[in-house]
């Protein structure tokens, strides 16, 4: 039998490396055509996709509210607020998005990911009037709440949650996807250790257990206090940074996690009033759609009210 030593150093290493080099080529190819066949797929899929119909990829919906992706919550309340028609397509794939994240949308020949890009494309598209009352300072305002929401908070949400108290993230998993409980702490393991990745990048591990309560806290008041008495964050009726406020504390309140902090923004008369308020706003079928959440695609038409 041919030693190692012979394939590295001897006269066979040129049949070694030729070998070598043969394997590398064999799996490049191999990927390339994998990669081609999906785009491929991808592309048919694309071009039988109904047309003048807003088409959202989705993670799939759970028991505990429309999404458990924030991200993919945000456009559909914004959908339902334009009262734009849309069929939602429900997988656990990011793969074929543009960023390889969800949510992205299809319509017609558009295909574009990023919630927040997604959103300022549809308002062009679709000359969607939500914010158009606004003066410059409340527009000012709504962005300030969706920086913090998508900012800090979030940040202080994920940590306590994902990171503080992953144990009780598994316990949902396993529920909600109906696996062995190895199977779901496996994969809230690898999640665990992006947020800590993407929190200690941010800068928010360098804050100690006690700062980051009491900053998330002061996020929670902050929120409290720029709603006030007002029904929606800047008026009488939601505008698209109320969807960003909405689905951020209503993904906060849905895994049921029992700290101060959370607690805090459970008990809070104001905060719970607009969850109430934007809930019957735009998802009074919450609990029809949560019911038919193993459909592969769900489809909406809403009135014009
Ligand atoms: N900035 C993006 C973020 C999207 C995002 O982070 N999506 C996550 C789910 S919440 C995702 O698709 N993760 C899948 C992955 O990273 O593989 C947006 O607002 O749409």
């Amino acid at each position: 039998m041919t030693h190692l030593c012979s394939l590295l150093f001897g006269k066979d290493r040129s049949k070694f490396a030729a070998g070598v080099v043969g394997v590398i080529v064999a799996v490049k190819v191999m990927r390339f055509i994998s990669r081609a066949v999906k785009q491929r797929k991808q592309a048919t899929m694309i071009a039988n996709l109904e047309k003048d119909v807003v088409h959202l990829f989705s993670f799939p919906r759970w028991a505990r509210g429309p999404h458990f992706s924030t991200p993919c919550f945000r456009v559909e309340c914004f959908l339902r607020l334009a009262r734009i028609p849309y069929k939602i397509h429900f997988t656990m794939d990011p793969s074929s998005s543009p960023t390889e994240r969800l949510p992205y949308i299809v319509y017609n020949d558009t295909v574009l990911a990023d919630s927040e890009f997604i959103v300022q494309w549809l308002i062009k598209k679709f000359d969607v009037q939500a914010n158009r009352h606004l003066s410059a300072q409340e527009d000012a305002i709504g962005l300030a709440a969706r920086r913090l929401v998508e900012g800090s908070l979030q940040l202080g949400v994920q940590r306590m949650s994902m990171v503080d108290n992953s144990n009780h993230i598994v316990d949902i998993y396993r529920g909600e996807i109906g696996v062995p409980r190895f199977v779901a702490a496996y994969f809230v393991r690898q999640m665990r250790k992006g947020y800590i990745n993407l929190l200690n990048v941010v800068g928010h591990g360098d804050l100690t257990d006690e700062q980051y309560k009491s900053e998330m806290l002061r996020d929670v008041k902050a929120l409290e206090a720029l709603i006030g008495a007002k029904p929606f964050l800047l008026g009488n009726k939601p505008t698209t940074y109320d969807c960003n406020v909405y689905a951020c504390l209503q993904m906060s309140l849905a895994y049921g996690i029992q700290t101060p902090e959370f607690d805090y923004l459970s008990n809070s008369t104001t905060l719970r009033g607009y969850l109430e308020r934007m809930g019957q706003s735009l998802f009074p079928d919450m609990d029809a759609i949560i019911a038919r959440r193993k459909d592969a695609t769900q489809t909406f038409r809403l009135s014009s009210s």
